[in-house]
Parts: C-alpha cells; sequence; structure tokens
C-alpha cells in the first residue's frame, strides 16, 4: 500500500521581524488541541509555503510527488523532517469505513487510538495563551514589548489580577500576530478625510509574560517591576503592560522614574487617586497620591475625572498645606476633557506643559461609560468617555508626546456582565498602544 501524507490542516508558515515560524493558522474557532507555534529555518518556511501553495487544503499526496515539489536535497530533507515531527500526517486508507458501519470502535481500534495519543508529537497541544498567538520565546528584533502585571491591592479590585490571562485568550480569538505582523490591522481612529491606517503591520511585538509572576509581597513585586524595567530600558524598547489593579502603576512607574527623573505621567481616570492615606500606599484609590510621594513624580497630568460627590477631603487637605506637591498636579475634568479633545489647539497647550519630558501613560479603564465596558472595571463610576472617545484621545497623546510605556488597568473580568459576542475595543486600544510606541521608537529623551 502507498502511504500518503497532508499538511496539518491549521498549519501556518509565518514571518515576524528576522524570524520564521509555524504556527496554528485558525486560532480563532480552532479546538484546544492546535498546532504549537514554532521557530524554524528560513528554509522549513519556504517548505511549507511551497506544500501549502502545491497541494489542495486537505489533500493527501504521496511523499515522492511532494518531494518534487522540492528545488534540492536539503528541501527534500526538509519534506522528511515534516513527517517525522508529525506537520505531515500520514492518511490512511479509508477504503471500506463510512457506510452502513456501526458507530464506535472495536476494542482493538480503541487501543489503537489510545497508543497514538502516547506517540503523537506535533498533532496534539494544548495552547499557552500570549498576546495574539505570539511565540514564546520572542525576538531580538522586537520594537515594543507586552507584558503583564496580574496584582490588586483591594479585596474589591480582586478580579483585576485575572485581565492579563483573559486579554490573552480573548487575542488569540481575534487575531494572530503572524497575520498583523503581514497585513496589519485597519482603523479609523483619527481619519479626518484620508484612508483608514493599517494597524500592527511591519510591528515585532513580543510579549514578556508576567512581570512579578512569582511575587508573594509588594516589595517582591517592586523588585520585579524594577527588573523587568531596567531590561526594557537597557533594549531601548517601549513597553504596553496590563494590569492588574491601578496599584500596579505605582511600582512601575517607580522603576521608570530611577531611568527617567523628569518622567511626567498621564493619567485616564474617573478617579483622582489622590487619597493619601496614612502616606505612600499600595492601593489603587492612592496611585497618584503614592507616585508624588514614593516616586517624586514631578509632573501629573489626569484626564476625565469625574468625582461629583466625595466627603473624603483630607487628602485635599494634605494637598493644599503642600503647595509644592499641589503644583505638579494638573487635573481636567470629563467636561474639559471633551473640551481639549473638540479643540486640538487647546489640547496642545495644556500638553506644553510636559515639554519635551519622557511620559508614562496610564489608562484606567474605568474612564469609560461603564455601559461601554459591560461593568468589567472594579470600581465603575458614572457615564464617562465612550470607546471612540478613549481612542482619539490615546491617539492624540501618542502623536504628541514622547511615552516610554504605558499601561491599561483595572479591567475585571469578574464584575459586570460579557457581552455574548465580546466586541474587542479593549484590543483595538492595546493595538493602538503598540502600535503608536513602536512607530515612534524609543524617546531620544528617556
Ligand atoms: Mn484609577
Amino acid at each position: 500500500m502507498v502511504m500518503r501524507y497532508r499538511l496539518l490542516p491549521a498549519l501556518a508558515a509565518g514571518r515576524l521581524g528576522r524570524a520564521h515560524y509555524l504556527y496554528d493558522g485558525q486560532a480563532r474557532g480552532a479546538p484546544v488541541v492546535f498546532v504549537p507555534t514554532q521557530k524554524v529555518t528560513e528554509r522549513v518556511h519556504r517548505v511549507v509555503t511551497r506544500l501549502k501553495a502545491a497541494v489542495p487544503a486537505g489533500a493527501a499526496w504521496e511523499l515522492e510527488r511532494l518531494e518534487a515539489l522540492c528545488d534540492d536535497e536539503a528541501e527534500r530533507r526538509v519534506v522528511q523532517l515534516l513527517v517525522e515531527r508529525g506537520y505531515l500526517e500520514e492518511v490512511k486508507d479509508d477504503a471500506g469505513r463510512g457506510e452502513g458501519r456501526e458507530p464506535g470502535l472495536s476494542p482493538e481500534a480503541a487501543a489503537a487510538a489510545r497508543d497514538g495519543f502516547a506517540a503523537t508529537d506535533a498533532k496534539h497541544f494544548f495552547n499557552v495563551a500570549r498576546l495574539f498567538g505570539l511565540p514564546a520565546q520572542g525576538e531580538d528584533d522586537a520594537q515594543v514589548a507586552f507584558a503583564g502585571v496580574p496584582f490588586a491591592s483591594l479585596p474589591i479590585s480582586a478580579g483585576a489580577a485575572e485581565a492579563p490571562a483573559y486579554l490573552r485568550r480573548l487575542s488569540q480569538r481575534w487575531a494572530n500576530w503572524f497575520e498583523v505582523f503581514t497585513r496589519g490591522v485597519y482603523t479609523e481612529v483619527g481619519m479626518d478625510g484620508g484612508l483608514p491606517r493599517l494597524l500592527g503591520r511591519g510591528v515585532v511585538l513580543r510579549d514578556f509574560g508576567d512581570v512579578g509572576a512569582a511575587a508573594r509581597t509588594v516589595g517582591d513585586l517592586f523588585a520585579a517591576a524594577q527588573q523587568a524595567v531596567d531590561e526594557l530600558v537597557r533594549r531601548r524598547l517601549p513597553a504596553v503592560f496590563a494590569g492588574g489593579d491601578h496599584a500596579v502603576t505605582i511600582p512601575l512607574v517607580n522603576a521608570y522614574v530611577r531611568h527617567a527623573p523628569q518622567l511626567c505621567v498621564i493619567q485616564l481616570d474617573a478617579h483622582n487617586d489622590l487619597f493619601f492615606l496614612d502616606g505612600a500606599a499600595f492601593n489603587h484609590a492612592a496611585t497618584a497620591s503614592t507616585l508624588l510621594l514614593l516616586a517624586d513624580v514631578r509632573r501629573l497630568l489626569a484626564f476625565g475625572l469625574r468625582t461629583d460627590f466625595d466627603a473624603r477631603t483630607e487628602a485635599l487637605g494634605h494637598l493644599a498645606a503642600s503647595p509644592e506637591y499641589a503644583s505638579r498636579l494638573h487635573l481636567h475634568s470629563l467636561g474639559a476633557t471633551r473640551r481639549l479633545l473638540a479643540d486640538p489647539a487647546a489640547l496642545e497647550k495644556v500638553l506644553a506643559a510636559v515639554g519635551e519630558r519622557p511620559c508614562y501613560l496610564t489608562v484606567d479603564l474605568d474612564v469609560l461609560t461603564p455601559a461601554a465596558i459591560h461593568g468589567r472595571v472594579s470600581t465603575p463610576a458614572g457615564a464617562g468617555l465612550e470607546w471612540w472617545e478613549l481612542f482619539e484621545l490615546v491617539e492624540a497623546l501618542l502623536a504628541r508626546l514622547p511615552i516610554l510605556a504605558c499601561d491599561v488597568v483595572e479591567f475585571n473580568p469578574h464584575n459586570g456582565v460579557a457581552a455574548d459576542n465580546e466586541r474587542p475595543e479593549i484590543l483595538a486600544l492595546l493595538l493602538l498602544l503598540i502600535d503608536g510606541l513602536a512607530r515612534r521608537g524609543w524617546p531620544a529623551a528617556g
């Protein structure tokens, strides 16, 4: 009997920067069992691409016929390797199966099927979630970094610690970075008479995993954040962090300030996060105040604020008594933020306070109207920005400011109600940030 082979149906070959990969080309809707992402040589990439182009999808060919598509001995060796590693799978002859057959397996066939799983190499892998299906090993020529910071400071925001894992899984359902790298994703954010822009195209993104994955204490998290930021700064890699609650911004900004003492913080938030409590605190309601006290942040611009009634005025008392700290704060209400969005010249005037200082942008998702995010934030406030206003604001900030790093915090998959068909706005926000930071590159002033 002549054996015939077919490529695993989901197998795709892709490129990311200088590197070549085999990966699962139908991440969306694929079962848990999938083709693992595997770094390969340019030659393997070339042979797989050629086989996919020549052999109709799902068709099985004899080995000699597949090898005849190769240019030389080295390429034919790749075909052998694909068989050995299970990427080219043997297709059994179907004669006599199907019609009139009772469902179920004979004891012999069941035993053979069990043995088959033990013997399988490439076919059956559990999918370890990474942002947009990025490879685990990452690239040396990466232009922008992503990392999760899965920590929360209070019971009310505990669910935010699960956001990085949730976002990675969600992202894999919507796009695969190998395809984003090749084709991009288009957006009309910022369009004012032109054509849509492509985001992510040609951008080499790397998922560094979670910061402080082994941290047991806040001190551990500070140390892990410093180590991660030192490494990113050494590589001159701008970064997008996903919290976690808003307290994770404290160790991150604290670490960046060591490298950029003039660092300016831009905060998009419903709450001012200025509760001094008893001095510095790892608390998501005291992010801004702790950044002033502990990290010695010299300038903080906040937008989208809308506390309409709060009796806890001690913090304001502290600020009033320390004009030096008060002068570092530039707070803008939701209404003021909307006016700035509508008037680029006025926004430019406000951002002039930043000058050429390197910036850290922190996006607390409760800056959004709660319904826009299906209530999935820890401490929803009243009506706020719509997604499109947030996109346009982020776009304006990315275009104007030398941003070293940013975070997206307070997404809480435990709260609110997930829509039946989850919309990808939060992924669009991440893409906007990733693309913006990658295109700007490392700010000279940083
Ligand atoms: Mn906040």
